[in-house]
């Protein structure tokens, strides 16, 4: 079933130069791109974003985190591409990421893992509409 989910390439990633080579791989896993910008977002949008983590001790500094300079936020789309893009990325944690997982391969640690992507269809949904109207879709 075609499906879309929603990408980020995390500022660590895109600071470090690994943009084009993360980007690389979810192509080649089969994955579409139907939109794409980079943005370097404020701290009221990465504390929206991230909004059911803010009970959390790590909140503040996720939020320093992601609002530390740009990042590529994209929509994806394929077969199963919610689960597949998690797939792909590895787990929440770089060090426990095998090779060949986007955090394997770019990831540092539990914070600075290099990319996120949707867990569900419905935040699926509520990302990709939280950061791109249709105009800015392609297809
Ligand atoms: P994401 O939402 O970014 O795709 O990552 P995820 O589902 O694998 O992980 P999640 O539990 O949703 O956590 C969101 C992001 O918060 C940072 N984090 N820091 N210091 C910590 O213990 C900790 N735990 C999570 C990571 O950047 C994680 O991706
Ligand atoms: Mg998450």
């Amino acid at each position: 079933m075609k499906e879309l989910t929603f990408s980020i390439v995390k500022p660590d990633a895109v600071a470090a130069g690994n943009t084009g080579n993360i980007l690389q791989m979810i192509l080649d896993a089969g994955l579409k791109i139907k939109a794409m910008k980079m943005i370097h977002m404020t701290k009221k949008q990465a504390e929206g974003f991230y909004a059911v983590h803010k009970e959390r001790p790590f909140f503040g500094e996720l939020v320093e985190f992601m609002t530390s300079g740009p990042c590529v936020v994209s929509v994806l789309e394929g077969d199963d591409a919610i689960r597949q893009y998690r797939d792909l990325m590895g787990p929440t944690n770089s060090s426990e990421a095998p090779k060949g997982t986007i955090r394997g391969e770019y990831g540092t640690d539990i914070q600075n893992n290099a990319c996120h992507g949707s867990d569900g269809p419905d935040t699926a949904k509520t990302e990709v509409a939280y950061f791109f109207n249709r105009l800015e879709m392609v297809g």
